[in-house]
């Protein structure tokens, strides 16, 4: 698997993923893949990177969209995703091809400094708010008697991609319980513990969180052995590491919340 776009740097890339460990080779190529962006963000605005490539299609309303929440335009912002609805898209399709799309590309602008933290800010806040909407006017299928519960490994703030898996789940009739950013392990333990679900759901978005992913998964198998639940991981570095959850001792991985309940069920 190769990590970064510059000329010769898949050679780079192959040379370390046989010379050290999955994770550590995955925390190199982490690294790489800031030193990739970094290095082409002057050139290159559009340009898809290549971890993006296994992700939801951006709606072609993406841009214009992006525009709005970067610049605070709320109900504008509110009124493009109105339009999505009444076109007949759904919470999923709205959360995955456009809302997420439009982070990752403000995530971009932000690296580029084209952007600055607090425009960051402005859009996440309004998309949650947005989320909760969306939400409130959603179709539940009806209760399938299953059990899902979903966190952020500790150390991870990227609350909104795992808050969309959850509500996937959630829609298609599991019973949920989503935790959200940074939960400390023993605290995801002691819940587990207390509402015996049947499947546990873990986000990760940069390959810092990796070493930390194993560390709660292993917790999950040392504490529950043969009673554990289901473990699933995702996030935006995992989205490059498409083996990884092998090596790690989870169960299963999906790259994006329109697929994720699919794949469970
Ligand atoms: C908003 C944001 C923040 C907010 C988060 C607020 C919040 N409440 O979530 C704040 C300000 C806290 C933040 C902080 C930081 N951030 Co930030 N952030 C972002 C940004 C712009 C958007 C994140 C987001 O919401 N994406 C949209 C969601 C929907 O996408 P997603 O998380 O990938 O989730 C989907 C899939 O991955 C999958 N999925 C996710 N979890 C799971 C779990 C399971 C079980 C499954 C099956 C699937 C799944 O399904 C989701 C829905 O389809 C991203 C850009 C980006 N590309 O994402 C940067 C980004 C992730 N951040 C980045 C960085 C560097 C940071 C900071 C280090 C910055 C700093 N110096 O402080 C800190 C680190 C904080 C930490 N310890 O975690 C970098 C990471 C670069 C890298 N390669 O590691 C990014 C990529 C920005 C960039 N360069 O483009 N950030």
């Amino acid at each position: 698997m190769h990590f970064i776009n510059l000329d010769s740097g898949w050679l780079l890339a192959d040379y370390f993923e046989h010379k050290l460990t999955p994770i550590d080779h995955a925390i190199v190529s982490g690294i790489f893949n800031d030193a990739s962006s970094a290095l082409s963000a002057a050139r290159v605005s559009a340009q898809i990177p290549a971890f993006m490539q296994c992700l939801p299609v951006p709606h072609q309303d993406t841009d214009l969209l992006t525009g709005k929440l970067i610049a605070g335009h709320i109900s504008e912002a509110h009124e493009l995703l109105q339009q999505a609805r009444l076109n007949g898209a759904g919470y999923i399709y709205i959360a995955t091809h456009l809302l997420q799309p439009a982070m990752y590309q403000i995530g971009q602008l932000w690296q580029q400094t084209q952007i600055s933290v607090a425009q960051k800010h402005l859009a996440t806040a309004i998309v949650q708010n947005e989320l909760a909407y969306l939400y409130s006017l959603a179709d539940f299928s009806p209760p399938n008697g299953k059990r899902a519960l979903f966190a952020c490994v500790e150390g991870n703030l990227h609350s909104i991609g795992i808050r969309m898996v959850a509500d996937s789940f959630e829609l298609a009739g599991w019973q949920v319980q989503q935790l959200g950013a940074n939960l400390p392990i023993t605290a995801l333990l002691s819940q587990i513990s207390a509402w015996q679900p049947e499947l546990v759901g873990l986000s990760v978005s940069q390959a810092q969180h990796l070493d930390t992913l194993r560390r709660t998964i292993a917790a999950i198998h040392g504490e529950f052995g043969e009673h554990r639940p289901q473990i699933m991981i995702g996030g935006l570095c995992t989205n490059a590491l498409s083996e990884m959850w092998r090596t790690l001792k989870a169960d299963s991985w999906s790259p994006s919340a329109d697929l994720a309940q699919i794949e469970t069920i």
